[in-house]
């Protein structure tokens, strides 16, 4: 039997995927999506753990491609549920009759260049097929990080992790449970899972900082207005450096009075979630600025919870939003409850996983569910879980053990034909994610069918233009505070993975330089290049 040939395949039918089938398909290219789920979603499939909620206001996280949609879909909430958005998901594909072409619980398992051919042989865990194109649509935070912990294997009871979180009601009533991690996931699951656990126990190794996200029902009048001018609110958002809504203030904290700064701290803790970092320009640009609302924050924490030593251990010491910044609801307020107990990892270290629970320093604690929040290996575990394999065989993981190197978080040297969505070195995770994929979907799409108008076959990223893409990655890095912690930004929260900044800070100038490659007829990039 022939293998099936396409013009393109995509790997993943999350945002990124679904509407790059859209656009694609509308194009006349023959595509498939490949998801190893049984549904669509991506990271909202997967992410389904109590409270999981996404951090970025309704109204800015959603599809601006097609105008009815965004007028007629109607977000209930400020900040929408898990279920929410997989509904709005649903209600895309259907909308746009995508799912015909996703072939669900089909697993990538390796992707070959064929440079005789130049055609990408692909395998699923269904069988084979070839494209000309392949697309990874697969996500920055869809490679769930487990900790090798002595003993995991032989625990006992219920085993969960919120990256990967059961389709099937989970439910703690009269049941003790002990949760490791203290990111965004663990932040948001705490306080719902505290109000139906007889217990529950959080191990913290490092304590975060967290905005309270002030959630509740749509405000009509806010709607209407975004709604009345929707392109409008999409380009003044896209205008600052985040892509983000109320990031966009000239004012300095260290210029401002103390009694400035607190009002504004106050206004942004009060109002914007994720925008508090938006407070004043400087604070992720200055050590003294950032310390500023990093203070602010810590008093906050100590405001709220009642127990003094509880809150000093719950105060964060780093620099205020190199980690990612979180946003909660209810979550230091959960640490006054009789129900939920702190334990400090830095104190009492893991030493094992037992059959019954968990031991930590001298104690054991006998728990029915172990829930793991440990995070994921961001950015760049996705793909290389993958066996991708490029000219020569050469393997991506390979290529990518000094760290990730690509040209614009689009193409990589050595993988021709190969685009990622929001890959590593493009502003992805330091943006809204939405709209960033939508940026990069439409440049794909485009790419993909100047080359079919132009006779092209072959495009691929050079490792010059990588490694001089990548060296200022990191400049504009070094020019903020974001390399001053330990986070998944850097790899560091992977242990065998290069620690190198990944994001591009600075949503404009990215789209800038992306915009202009296009024009120049994709300069940077080399096309049908001889084997
Ligand atoms: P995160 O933010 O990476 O958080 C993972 C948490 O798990 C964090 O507190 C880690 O502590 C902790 N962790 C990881 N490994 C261990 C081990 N071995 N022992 C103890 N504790 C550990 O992941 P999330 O899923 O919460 O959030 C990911 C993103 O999703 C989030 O930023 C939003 O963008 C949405 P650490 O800080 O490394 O000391």
């Amino acid at each position: 039997m022939s293998l099936r040939k396409l013009d393109v395949v995509i790997v993943g039918a999350g945002f990124s995927g679904l509407f790059l089938l859209h656009k694609l398909r509308s194009s006349g290219f023959s595509v498939a999506v490949l998801e190893k789920a049984d549904q669509l979603g991506g990271t909202w499939h997967w992410n389904r753990y109590p409270g999981a909620r996404c951090d970025i206001p309704s109204l800015q996280y959603s599809y601006q491609f097609d105008e009815d949609l965004q007028q007629e879909w109607n977000w209930s909430e400020k900040y929408s549920a898990q279920q929410e958005i997989l509904e709005y998901l649903n209600h895309v594909a259907d909308r746009f009759d995508l799912k015909k072409d996703i072939e669900f619980n089909t697993e990538v398992i390796s992707a070959r260049f064929n440079e005789e051919k130049s055609l990408w042989e692909i395998k699923t865990s269904h069988g084979e097929l070839e494209t000309k194109f392949c697309v990874m649509a697969t996500g920055c935070l869809s490679a769930p990080n487990t900790p090798d912990f002595k003993g995991l294997d032989d625990y006992e009871g219920q085993l969960l992790h919120t990256g990967k979180w059961p389709q099937t009601q989970v439910d703690f009533t009269d049941e003790s449970v002990a949760i490791i991690g203290t990111g965004s996931s663990s932040i948001q699951s705490i306080p719902v899972i505290a109000e139906q656990a007889k217990h529950l126990y959080v191990f913290q190794r490092t304590a975060n900082y967290s905005i309270p996200s002030n959630n509740g029902p749509m405000d009509p009048e806010q709607e209407a207005e975004v709604k009345s001018r929707y392109p409008e609110f999409r380009k003044e958002n896209w205008e600052n450096g985040f892509g983000i809504a109320g990031m966009a203030i000239e004012e300095m904290a260290v210029e401002d009075d103390e009694q400035g700064r607190k009002e504004k701290f106050n206004h942004h803790w009060e109002n914007e979630g994720l925008g508090f970092l938006g407070a004043y320009a400087d604070l992720m640009l200055d050590k003294e600025a950032n310390e500023m609302a990093a203070s602010f924050a810590r008093n906050k924490v100590k405001e709220i919870v009642k127990d003094a030593e509880v809150a000093e251990l719950l105060s964060p010491k780093f620099t205020i939003g190199c980690k990612r910044l979180c946003v909660d609801s209810g979550y230091f307020e959960a640490f006054n409850r009789d129900n939920v107990t702190l334990i400090d990892l830095n104190t009492n270290p893991i030493n094992c996983i037992t059959s019954k629970g968990l031991m930590a320093g001298q104690e054991e604690y006998s728990v029915d569910s172990l829930i793991l929040a440990t995070g994921f290996d961001a950015m760049t575990g996705a793909l290389t879980r993958i066996d991708i394999r490029g000219r020569k065989g050469i393997s991506l993981k390979d290529q990518w053990k000094d760290g990730a190197k690509s040209y614009l978080g689009l193409g990589i040297s050595n993988f021709p034909n190969l685009f990622t969505v929001t890959g590593p070195g493009s502003p992805s995770v330091l943006s809204n994610m939405v709209p960033s994929l939508e940026l990069h979907v439409q440049w794909i799409s485009q790419c993909i069918e100047w080359m079919r108008d132009n006779n092209k076959k072959v495009i691929e990223s050079t490792k010059a233009v990588e490694e001089e893409w990548m060296t200022l990655v990191n400049e504009v890095a070094d020019l903020t505070v974001y390399k001053s912690c330990n986070s998944w930004y850097n790899g560091s929260n992977i242990d065998e993975k290069a620690k190198e900044f990944l994001p591009f800070i600075g949503v404009p100038p990215y789209t800038e330089k992306i915009t202009e490659v296009a024009e120049q007829n994709y300069q940077g990039f080399v096309f049908d290049k001889t084997n």
